[in-house]
This record gives structure tokens, sequence and C-alpha cells, in this order.
């Protein structure tokens, strides 16, 4: 019989909840080892640091999981309407720190570790670095999760849970790069919460029906896949600063619709039996290690159907559960393609509004146009997608037939406008036929989209003018500009605490944190001596760290006090010419050689550091890396230079790394051949962190030379206007005939073998002999020119610390929180929506 009484109108678990998530030191101590005991399972007496970040990071998530709640609560009684950002990678880095910070809670769980023998600072330092995206697109995408969620946007990021990130690299002994399989999810990673309830059935394959309406009489069609697998979602809560509103980041991984054939099993054929699960889970396996460049890879391709397909069912499946209609989504969701890899939620959600909800063609249509937005984040053909008919049609035959009925329907109108015998009609249909008939994905994220975006100011114009011209008449006011940001809570605040102090001290308010603005007010000290011995005493501080890091991880003695660092860190790309870089340092290295003992004591001292990886199937990139290393170990052993001039490649370079290298840097290298970076967001962090620019008039350098001013900023080389002309003297006159006389006699010595084999590196050399593509000769002297400009400079550190505080002063419009606002503005009209401050259980024991 029951003893109790059944409730009519039940507790509310959440009042229950609160209690627990008291955050008084004792509170989060008790909490730490319930799951030390509890989640992980382990003994109280014997945990170790491993086990304490677990256990701790539990309690952050258990904290994160009820904001999350409440911030989904209150969204849907607002009905507000949210941006959906679906992006292919996201590069998050370290997470505990993070929300520690944004929850504003750093001294209470340094006195809860305490207790336990342990520092925070040393917890922190057990995580490591999910790193599900290859650089700068995928960190962007990571920076405005942050900022979404600190300014109260309703906003959900979407992704997939890749098995394996992206390799971890180590250089191998004849300075080659060497890749291993980044497996991750080999402990548990507990900031990610896996949602078994959210499961989501995914086609492939089959064929498709046509039948007649009843209704209408009209001609309607239905896909029959022939495959199925499940997106199961696992859900990342994305914490902002000082703030309860907490997003979420879903990411999609791939399970088996049947997980074993009993069938094959009981006949012996065990693997066979697995052979579902495997191919499904094929799908979320690896994230593609390619930047800026396709892969063309059938897998690709279904991981990107997989990540749209999941996401529209989610978000149709969120805005039905308020009651709403179809016809609502672009009222309820803003969903942002970050570059094309995501492009086929158009013709999904064309096909769900056409087959499954029965709208016409233009209710449908308009409703996919209101919906979708595209950036577009390069213009390097290589990078540019384009898909085989044969493999949508195989794949997804009603995707690719919707495919055809857009291009059908855009060119009609374009054939209007077509005085050149069918000329711009070609030019603009979204199918191309080359060497292979191709659905060109760019055309067809513009054509669906009610705005397309550029990275830059310069960008964005590249993009009007050039690749995307004949669609900027056509749709003049579809293209327009949002420059990248970095978010100042990660890439200052959290990575460099010494200067986020001063400047807090300095500016009496911490307001700049998430008002980058108030950065301008240091403009009043960059010439104060005593403020200007602070800001250089931290540099060093963070300089003396970066050291000891080399020394112990690469066994490399490297000076700090007067010695310049110097840093390029990025993926190892053609257009960013670490080639002519490590160029630039075999030149300085021969010139100290040839200097006197008296000449050498006047040499200004530095470091050059360069990180970044090569795409495993980027022949041309791994052997810059091999280069770099062999210079290297050629002029660190080299008893004539000392300490004068090092070059030290750091391996596996990463988020976490970078959180180390920025605050450390004294200039930063930025010097693509101008027109090929979009923007480059690094350079945003180093100015942030008072880092000098060395950089070419390219991407977000020029906008940085706009708001810190040009005299502050180690700029050289042509504008991206010029480029074509010295590309093609280039070719008409043959490279070598045209480089400057220091730069042949480098290119001798690497072919006399001063360096390795002297066949090893012919490739790299016939490039820039030939036609030279990314123009290394013709700028070759003035790089070194301002190189030494730096130098110079260094030895005026009145004038030196003057630019770098000014730098930092004018970097408050690099804020992703600028970015985003007109994002949100411009493009997606959507509104912050603070959870009202309860006076509450949050604060309470
Ligand atoms: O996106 C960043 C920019 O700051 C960089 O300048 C730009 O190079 C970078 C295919 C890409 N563009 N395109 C990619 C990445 C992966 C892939 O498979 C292309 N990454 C960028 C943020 O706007």
């Amino acid at each position: 019989k029951q003893k109790y009484k059944i409730e009519k109108k039940p507790l509310l678990v959440e009042n229950l909840l609160s209690p627990y998530l008291g955050s008084d030191f004792k509170n989060l101590q008790k909490q730490i080892v319930y799951h030390l005991e509890h989640t992980l399972p382990r003994n109280t007496k014997t945990f170790q640091s491993f086990g304490t970040y677990l256990a701790t990071s539990y309690t952050i998530r258990d904290r994160l999981l009820q904001l999350s709640h409440d911030t989904q609560k209150y969204y849907n009684e607002k009905k507000v309407k949210q941006a959906c950002y679906i992006s292919i990678e996201y590069l998050m880095g370290r997470f505990l720190r993070n929300a520690v910070l944004n929850l504003n809670l750093e001294e209470k769980y340094e006195q809860a570790l305490a207790g336990f023998g342990y520092a925070l600072e040393d917890i922190y330092d057990e995580e490591q670095d999910p790193a599900l995206g290859n650089g700068g697109l995928g960190r962007l995408a990571a920076c405005f999760l942050d900022t979404l969620a600190t300014h109260n946007y309703p906003a959900w990021g979407y992704g997939l849970r890749y098995n394996y990130g992206l390799f971890r690299q180590s250089i191998g002994s004849e300075g080659e790069q060497v890749e291993k399989t980044d497996v991750w999810l080999q402990f548990p990673y507990p900031f990610m919460v896996e949602n078994h309830f959210l499961r989501i059935p995914i086609g492939f394959y089959g064929s498709i029906e046509t039948y007649v309406d009843e209704k209408t009489k009209g001609t309607r069609f239905k896909w029959h896949p022939s495959e199925y697998v499940i997106a199961q979602a696992n859900d990342i809560l994305i914490p902002g600063y000082g703030t309860d509103n907490t997003n979420t980041l879903r990411l999609w991984s791939c399970r088996p619709i049947e997980e074993l054939d009993f069938d094959k099993f009981s006949l012996g054929d065990f693997k066979g039996a697995s052979e579902n699960r495997l191919n499904a889970e094929n799908i979320t396996n690896v994230l593609y290690p390619n930047d800026n460049e396709v892969a063309g890879k059938e897998l690709r391709f279904k991981q990107q159907y997989f990540l749209v397909a999941a996401t529209l069912h989610d978000i149709i499946r969120r805005l039905k559960e308020q009651k709403r209609t179809i016809y609502e989504l672009p009222d309820f969701a803003a969903v942002q393609l970050n570059d094309t890899h995501p492009t086929l939620a158009i013709p999904e959600l064309l096909r769900i509004l056409l087959d499954e909800e029965m709208l016409t063609w233009e209710e449908a249509w308009d409703i996919t146009q209101r919906t979708f937005s595209y950036t577009n984040h390069t213009i390097l053909p290589e990078a540019l997608e384009r898909w085989p008919v044969k493999l949508i049609s195989h794949l997804l035959p009603r995707h690719m037939q919707l495919i055809e009925a857009i291009n059908w329907k855009f060119l009609e109108k374009v054939r209007k406008i077509d005085k050149n015998n069918g000329e711009l009609t070609k030019k603009m249909s979204l199918i191309e036929n080359s060497w292979d008939t191709l659905v060109r994905m760019a055309w067809l994220a513009i054509v669906g989209s009610h705005k397309v975006n550029g990275v830059s100011g310069i960008h964005t114009n590249i993009l009007k003018n050039i690749v995307f011209q004949d669609f900027h008449s056509f749709y003049p006011n579809k293209f327009v500009n949002v420059t990248n940001g970095v978010t100042p809570r990660r890439w200052l605040h959290a990575c460099n605490p010494k200067l986020s102090e001063l400047i807090t001290s300095t500016l009496k308010s911490n307001d700049w944190i998430y008002d980058l603005a108030h950065l301008s007010k240091l403009r009043e000290y960059a010439e104060n001596e005593d403020f200007q011995l602070k800001w250089a005493a931290i540099k060093t501080f963070n300089k003396r760290k970066l050291q000891a890091y080399v020394k112990k991880e690469l066994k490399i003695d490297i000076g700090c006090d007067g010695v310049i660092y110097d840093i390029q860190i990025k993926r190892i790309h053609e257009y960013k010419r670490q080639l002519m870089n490590v160029l630039a340092s075999i030149h300085f290295y021969l010139k100290i050689k040839k200097m006197s003992k008296e000449e050498k004591t006047k040499v200004q001292k530095r470091v050059s550091f360069i990180a970044g990886k090569a795409a495993p199937g980027y022949l041309v990139a791994k052997k810059i890396i091999k280069l770099i290393n062999r210079v290297s170990n050629v002029i660190n052993n080299d008893p004539e230079i000392g300490d004068l001039f090092k070059v030290v490649y750091l391996p596996n370079y990463s988020v976490t790394l970078a959180e180390l290298l920025i605050p450390a840097t004294d200039v930063s290298e930025h010097i693509s051949t101008p027109g090929c970076e979009a923007s480059g967001t690094s350079n945003m962090k180093f100015v942030l962190n008072g880092g000098l620019i060395l950089g070419t008039l390219d991407g977000a350098n020029l906008e940085i030379m706009e708001n810190s001013g040009e005299e502050n900023v180690f700029a050289f080389g042509i504008t991206s206007k010029e480029v074509p002309q010295v590309k093609q003297r280039n070719i008409e006159q043959g490279a070598w005939n045209l480089m400057p006389e220091e730069l042949q006699s480098i290119l001798g010595i690497i072919e006399e073998g001063k360096f390795g084999e002297a066949d090893e590196f012919r490739g790299l050399l016939e490039e820039l002999k030939g036609v030279d593509r990314y123009i290394t000769g013709h700028d070759f002297i003035p790089y070194i020119k301002e190189l030494e400009n730096v130098m110079s400079t260094y030895q005026k550190p009145h004038k030196w610390w003057k630019m770098s505080i000014l730098g930092c002063a004018g970097s408050g419009w690099l804020s992703s929180d600028r970015t985003i606002k007109e994002y949100a503005e411009k493009i997606w009209g959507i509104k912050p929506c603070p959870l009202p401050k309860i006076e509450s259980d949050k604060e309470l024991g």
C-alpha cells in the first residue's frame, strides 16, 4: 500500500537542485568529492591531479547544465529569435579555465582545491585541447560562441563530434612533420553531455517517388532513402562572462540504425555483423585536416549532409515545440552557414518544406532565402568547393533535382539581362561544365541566402569586385562586410592575467572585458614612463614562461632580456609565406657570420619562432617545415652565432600553445601575399597583448593599421591590386631573372646542400625560380628592410613601448563582441535576451 500521498502538483525539481550548487569553497569541495567518488569513480584517498581535474570539471558541468536549462526555458517563454551557427569546425581550446573565469569562481575554486593539496593552475593543465578544427575558421566559430553567450544572445552552435580531431604533430629526426591520431575521447571529456533522447534518422541514396497531390492536382515528390544512420546529439554548454545566460554547442555523432546484424553474427560472420556500425561511425570519425583547400572526398560530402540534415531537423523540432508553424521559421531562427561546407542546408530545407510540409515552391523558396546567410572565408581557388553532379545524384538524388530546379529558376532571370549570347548565364550557372559536371557550392550559397559576407574590408571588396562580381551586380544589396574579431576573455583576460590586472587597475574598472572599446583610454598612458615600465615588465614575465617551455620541451637555450621574440604561428601554406620567413633567417645568419667581433656586439638579438601544421597531403607545405627545421638546426648549433640569433620550430601548434605564445611575443609576422589572407585573426590577438605587427597590406592587417595607427604597424610590400602585374611579369620574364641577387645566392646555398641533401628542396626552389606565384622574390628586399626596421626600433624602448601600448589601445574594435553585434543587426535580426537576475541561490551556500 502506498504510504506517502502522491502529490497532484508535484514539486519542481529545479527548486530542489539549487542549494546543491552553492559556491562557497566548502560546498565546492563537497561537490568535487561527490564526483570523485561517484562519477569517476575513484577512491578519495588515492586521487591524483587528472582525477581532480575531472571531478572539478563535473562540478562546473552541473552548474552549466542548470543554467542552460533556465536559459532555454526563458528563451522559449519569450519566443525570441535565435541565431544558429552551422560550422563543420570548432576550435574550442581548453574549457575549464574559461568557464571558471566566466562564472567568476576562480578564487573559490582556488581555495577549494588548495584544501586538497592542488593549485588550480596545475589542474587547468591536466586538460587536453579538443582540436575539432583546423585553424582560423574553426577558432572564429569558438570566439563567436563566447561572445554570443556573454552578450546574452539567444544562439546555438551546430557542428560534428569527430572521434579524432586534428592530428598531433611531432618533428622527426630529419626535421619532417610526423602525424599521429588525436584520440581525444580516450578519456572522458567532462564538458560534453551525450543526449541519448535526441536521435535523428538521416537518409542517404535511394530513389524519388513522383505522385499527384489529391488536393491541388500538382505533382509532388518524395525521397525514399535506401540507407539510414542516426545522428546523436552531444552538447557542450557555453558560459558567458558575468551572465547566467548559457548557450549550447550541439555536436552530432553518427550511430548505426542497427548496432549488430544478429543473423550474420549467428552464422559466424563476425566482421559482416559489425559492418553496419563501422560504416555509420565512419561518418563522424575524422576531421579532414585541410585548411583552405578542398579534399573532394565522398566521405567529406557525407559529413556535410549529415551535419545539416541533423541540424535542420533539430531547429524545426524546436520551432514546433513552441507550437509555431513552419511559416514562422525565418522569425524563429537565423541560420548562418560558416563557409560553403554546410551549403547543402539550402536544398535540404527546400526538400523539407516542399515534400514534407507541402508548401508551394514560392513559399518554400521565400522561407529558405529568409532563413539562411552565408560567410565566405577565402578566395583561394583551391578552397572553393565544387561537387560532382554524379556524386550528389547518387548520394542525394532529390537534393540534386532541387539544385537543378533552383538553377533553372535563377538562370531564367539571368538570361533576361544576359546580352552576351549566354556568356553571363554560363558564368553564373550553379552547375559548371569543365573536366566534369560540378555544382558550385558558393554560387548555391549566394543564391539561397539573403546576405553574404566577407570577413574583412579588403576581402569583401575582392568578393564584390572580382570573385562574385556578377552576383554583386545581380543582387546589389546582398553583400556586406563583417570584419572578424576575437574574444578578449580568452585572448587577454585569461591568457595574460598580469596584463589584464594592469589594465583593470589603470582604468579603475574591468568593464573593458565585455566592452573592449574602453581600451582606448590607455592612449593617455602611451608615453608615461612608469606605465611603460610596468607594461614592459609583464612582457618580460610572459617571455620567461616561454623561455622555460622551450628549454623543457625542446632543450634549446634562448635568451630573454634584450632579445626580440619574433613569431609566425599559423597553418603552413604557400600563400602565408613561411618560406619567405625562413629565407630571411638564412639571410641574417649569413650576414652575422660575415661580421667582425666588433660588429657582432651591435647586433640586435632575436629568436624567430615558427609553429603550425601542414595538411598531411600538402607536400610543399611539409617540405617547408622540413627546411625550417634544417635551417634551425644549422643556425642554433653554429658557435659563430651563439645567442645572437636562434630559429625555433615549436611542434604541435594548438589553441593552448597559442595562449602561451601570444602574450610572450614582441613582434608577430602576418606576411601573406596581398589579397590571399581573407582576414587573419591571430594578428588581432597579438595586438591585444601588446605585440607589434610585421605585415603585408592584406586582410585585417589593414584595419589594424586604421585603428591603431599606421605608424604603429611595421608594414611593407605592395597592395593587392598591384599583385597581378607582378605575377604577370614573373610569367613573362621568369621569376629568376627578376629575383634580387641576395635571394639568388641564398637559393644557391640551399642547392649546395648546406641544409641537407641538395635534391631535397629542389621542388620548392624551382617554384620560386620559375613562376613564384606568391611573389616572394618581389617582396624579399622590402621584407628584410622592414625586419631591420623592427630590430632598430626595438633598441629605442620608449618608442617601442609607445607603439605597443597604442596598438593595444586601438584594438577595442577587434573584439568579436563588435563583430557579433554587426551580424545580429545587419544579418540576423536578433536581440540580446538576458535572464532576469535572481537574487538567488546561485550565490548561496
Ligand atoms: O578563415 C579565417 C580567416 O581569418 C583566414 O584568413 C582564412 O584563411 C580562414 C576550407 C577553410 N578560410 N577558409 C578556410 C578552412 C577549412 C576548410 O576545409 C577552408 N579557413 C579560412 C576566419 O575567417
